[in-house]
């Protein structure tokens, strides 16, 4: 009920709305009205009510709470259930352990604190409480297991898509899970999955945004950036968090439909920081050694398996993500 007592409050802008109304409006006793509005205020939200006048919302708190997200969901949106902890190990856990137990797809977990936030190869990701975002999708694609990278691929799209929408700046690709603004990065992607041979039981797909945080540790603070330090405004995080639950749904069902990425190929290839630019392929995916196992090409775009072609010697060879790493020459893109 407080999703909608806070979406008709939200609508109803400076107007104050009688409790009357909302009792109609719900279905429910002034009694039901007045316990939800009271546990809102407890939970932040700055609630004016006047006698004879009724309710007025008057300021929200920057909180990823269940009702606040799901206010911002389109009405069909992928996104089915939220699931929202002020702290947790990792999101892309508590989604597997949920996608073990049966649940269904469509199902977003969301932290704002993660303790033991992952990246590949057991890398960690950082977090700082109460100003970025960490989420995870619970998913069960009817792919085989040799697509469900592919998946990497669209949640980037639906990420910068979503920053986009909302705080009106383009965000780019560094091929295949990195989202950044300026050479550095926003956010990363985490896709898993649980398979056999030949059938995926479900895959999770995770994403952690650097929303509005203003400082970073010194071990990544040349390579991390936030939207806040890019746009120098604040972004409200339930709003970019539902935005990215809508915006993965249409690009997840398009995959599926299709079974590859060739509807979105241009699209990715238009924001792919790599694109017509010098790259090392490191096959041995180890990216600060210098070792026998690095080719350097020039990055042409993916294909519609979601490798990225990559010019050596004259001749374009497709590299696999999860085989190979790629780098800028001079630097990380
Ligand atoms: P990755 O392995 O490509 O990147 C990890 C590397 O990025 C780290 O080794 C570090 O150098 C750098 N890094 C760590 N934290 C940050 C940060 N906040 N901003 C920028 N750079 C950073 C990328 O892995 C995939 C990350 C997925 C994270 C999400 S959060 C929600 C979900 N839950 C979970 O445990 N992981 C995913």
């Amino acid at each position: 009920m407080k999703t909608e007592i806070l979406r008709i409050l939200q609508e109803s802008g400076d107007e104050f709305i009688s409790g009357q109304r909302l009792c109609e409006m719900l279905g429910v006793t002034r009694q039901a009205v007045w316990k939800n509005i009271r546990q809102l205020k407890e939970y932040g939200y700055e609630i004016e009510s006047v006698s004879n006048r009724g309710y007025r919302l008057v300021a929200r708190p920057d909180k990823l709470y269940t009702p606040e997200i799901q206010g911002f969901l389109e009405p069909e949106s992928f996104c089915k259930r939220v699931e929202c902890y002020d702290t947790i190990d990792s999101t892309n856990l508590r989604a597997k352990q949920l996608a073990e137990t049966g649940e269904p797809e469509g199902t977003l977990v969301v932290a704002d604190k993660q303790t033991a936030g992952r990246g590949r190869r057991g890398r960690d990701w950082s977090s700082e409480p109460g100003v970025d975002i960490y989420m995870s999708y619970v998913l069960r694609p009817d792919l085989p297991p040799s697509q469900v990278s592919g998946i990497t691929l669209l949640t980037a799209l639906a990420a910068c898509k979503a920053i986009r929408n909302v705080c009106g700046v383009q965000a780019e690709i560094k091929w295949p899970n990195d989202v950044i603004i300026d050479g550095k990065k926003i956010c990363g992607i985490l896709t898993e999955m649980s398979s056999e041979i030949q059938f995926v039981h479900y895959a999770v797909t995770g994403i952690g945004i650097n929303a509005n945080r203003k400082e970073f540790a010194d071990s990544i603070k040349d390579k991390a950036t936030s939207l806040y330090l890019q746009t120098g405004k604040p972004v409200d995080r339930a709003r970019l968090t539902a935005e990215f639950a809508n915006c993965f749904g249409g690009y997840y069902h398009r995959y599926l439909q299709d079974g590859n990425l060739s509807a979105f190929v241009e699209e990715y290839n238009g924001i792919l920081a790599n694109f017509n630019r010098e790259v090392c392929v490191y096959h041995g995916m180890v990216e600060d050694v210098a070792g026998e196992d690095v080719s350097h090409g020039i990055a042409r775009g993916i294909d519609k398996d979601g490798s990225l072609l990559v010019e050596i010697d004259g001749k374009i060879q497709a590299v696999m993500s999860g085989e190979v790493s790629v780098r800028g020459v001079y630097g990380y893109v």
